[in-house]
């Protein structure tokens, strides 16, 4: 950074001289060659910002790596001061790229300026001291999710996957409550940092030129920030009959397992009874509301255990299913520097996460694998993350990302889809195919994981988005996160939750201040990318049966929106794939077409009044 502003200004000065040995001295010709040097400064102001970020970009990764890998004071020091220099570094980016954006440039230069100017999500002050304070409260978050654990009375403490794992496997809802609840005492402590860093990273937005950060968030989707947030509603418009009708079957179910005074059949469905920590995804509830004849009688985590699958095994199926497609192996030091299974003797983050520690072929994930059906469709995902990085490494530094970030999170969930009981005979797992008196069971335990989760995916941004924008101040955190809780998932708390507590701070990515508007795209999409690589493989099959195994031509067809990064604006990449540049869940809304017929069938027999 320090020699690039000087030689910058070297370039004007020469392209200045020698204009005025040509004696070219009219006005406008004065007009044309300043914007002519000027552009020129822009090329080589983008040339350089990709340079000084990318050598950057390898330092912020290995010292996250190794801080969230092992955290200690240590680690959290140096991975904030690593954080800090990075910061510094894109706020003048962006503050620079801002003045070159109404030059007459190519499409990929303006492209790669807008791209500097709007992608941060932890934009700091251009004050060092206040850059400094929020590099450290950004690593001091991260530390407390990594670090949290819940002790029972018996002295038993457990990390956040074991606590998970009695949420997605127990029956008893005092047990269930009181781990709920455990988890939840992590983040009480996250709550002023937490404030602090908002003030602190939504002054940072203002400097860059930003109402505040929610307008910074939602400017980077190839459209203005008010259309896209009326394009979610437009996408959650289209999905929430589907959601309401699977809503009010789960509620019916659950209030005959559990009782009227544990479920009520009307109101808000407890949030501790959902199979999962955050009630963000339902599979693990599968078998207390499968439909009794439509079973398809086998469960993946139980087929994985009785072929011995163990972590490795279960990462080199998923590496087989993109090997499948035509893409190649993953590189030997994917296997020598991944973590796969939780550390005994130290903390680190075990939320999964897949890395890109050198933008070429430094690939790795990191996860504490559970052997279970949702952690083989987890690895799925992050593969997807890997193997999106690993196409898109020939693009330049600003390119090398996903066409929007949606798409990162789409990849390896699109594959996951292909995961059926074909699929699962193909490798062995599964001895019969279920015949199709079966896909009610199918679809329901899909509809579980997938449908349940899009009005969570979507409530944690809207909650985060008036957060920042002023409009939920931090008297009310709880209170408005419970209220959006409510709202669009129609589940609540099971107990009292006052602003003594912070809730928002028990899921990984508020901490980790990880947009998650993200995900709910993502469920969109993966449904949209899935119908149409079926269609290209040829498949005439419902498409809730189709598998893209071992299909060369679909995983060439994806291979080619990969490897266009965010070169281009994301409706052109997605028209690479689908044939259309818009984001649209017909393609959930088909998929799940026989399920919602039949959903409906259940909730009138059963004379269920919907809604909460
Ligand atoms: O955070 C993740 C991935 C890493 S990008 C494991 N997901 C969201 C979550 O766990 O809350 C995947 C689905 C939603
Ligand atoms: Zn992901």
């Amino acid at each position: 950074m320090k020699l690039f502003q000087p030689k910058l200004k070297r370039l004007s000065l020469l392209i200045a001289i020698s204009i005025g040995v040509s004696g070219c001295n009219s006005a406008q010709d004065n007009s044309q060659t300043s914007t002519q040097s000027k552009t020129e400064e822009a090329q080589q102001f983008i040339e350089q910002a990709e340079q000084s970020l990318s050598d950057l970009s390898i330092e912020i990764n290995r010292s996250e790596w190794i801080y969230s890998n092992f955290i200690t004071a240590d680690t959290a020091a140096l991975s904030a001061s690593v954080g800090e220099k990075q910061t510094a570094t894109s706020v003048k980016l962006a503050t620079q790229a801002a003045k070159y954006t109404d030059l007459p440039l190519d499409d990929a230069s303006l492209r790669k300026l807008n791209i500097l100017r709007s992608s941060l999500v932890l934009p700091a002050p251009l004050d060092p001291v206040k850059n400094a304070e929020l590099a450290s409260i950004s690593s001091e978050l991260n530390g407390l999710y990594g670090k949290g654990k819940y002790c029972f009375e018996d002295g038993r403490c457990l990390t956040q996957p074991e606590l998970s794992a009695i949420m997605g496997e127990s029956s008893d809802p005092a047990l269930l409550l009181e781990v709920w609840k455990g988890w939840r005492d992590i983040a009480t402590p996250m709550r002023p940092l937490f404030e602090r860093e908002v003030e602190l990273a939504n002054e940072g937005a203002i400097d860059l030129g930003y109402a505040n950060l929610s307008e910074l968030w939602r400017s980077q989707y190839d459209m203005k920030p008010d259309e896209f947030s009326t394009e979610l509603d437009r996408l959650w418009g289209q999905v929430k009959p589907l959601y309401d009708s699977l809503h009010c079957y789960v509620r019916g179910e659950l209030n005959e397992e559990y009782g009227e005074d544990v479920v009520s059949a009307n109101g808000p469905i407890p949030a501790h009874l959902l199979g999962n920590m955050w009630a963000q995804s339902w599979g693990n509830i599968y078998d207390k509301v499968a439909p009794q004849d439509a079973d398809p009688g086998y469960d993946v985590t139980e087929l994985l255990a009785k072929h011995n699958y163990d972590e490795i095994k279960m990462v080199k199926q998923a590496e087989s299913f993109f090997s499948s497609l035509g893409f190649d192996e993953l590189p030997d030091t994917f296997w020598e520097r991944s973590l796969f299974v939780q550390p005994k003797d130290r903390d680190v983050v075990c939320h999964a996460s897949a890395w890109d520690l050198d933008n070429l072929d430094d690939i790795r994930i990191k996860m504490c694998i559970q052997k279970t059906a949702e952690d083989f469709s987890v690895i799925h995902h992050e593969l997807g993350h890997n193997y999106y990085q690993r196409a898109y490494k020939g693009q330049p530094f600003i390119f090398k990302n996903s066409a929007n970030d949606g798409f990162h999170e789409a990849i390896g969930d699109t594959i996951a889809l292909s995961i059926t009981p074909s699929y699962l005979k193909q490798i062995g797992l599964l001895d019969e195919v279920p015949d199709a008196s079966k896909d009610i069971g199918l679809l329901l335990k899909q509809a579980l994981d997938k449908v349940a989760f899009m009005p969570f995916g979507l409530m944690i941004d809207q909650w985060r988005w008036k957060v920042f924008s002023g409009e939920i101040t931090p008297e009310q955190y709880n209170q408005a996160w419970w209220d959006l809780r409510e709202k669009y998932q129609g589940v609540k708390a099971p107990i009292e939750r006052s602003e003594d507590y912070f809730d928002p701070g028990a899921k990984y990515h508020v901490p980790g201040n990880v947009p998650y508007t993200r995900y709910f795209l993502a469920h969109i999409l993966q449904f949209q990318f899935h119908q149409s690589l079926c269609d290209i493989a040829g498949d005439k099959g419902p498409v809730h049966r189709c598998s893209i195994y071992g299909n060369k031509d679909a995983g060439s067809k994806l291979n080619t929106m990969l490897e266009m990064g965010q070169s281009r604006p994301w409706p052109e990449a997605l028209k690479v794939v689908t044939g259309s540049p818009e984001m649209d869940a017909s393609a959930v809304l088909d998929y799940f077409a026989p399920l919602q017929v039949w959903l409906n069938e259940q909730n009138t027999q059963a004379n269920r009044q919907c809604g909460w």
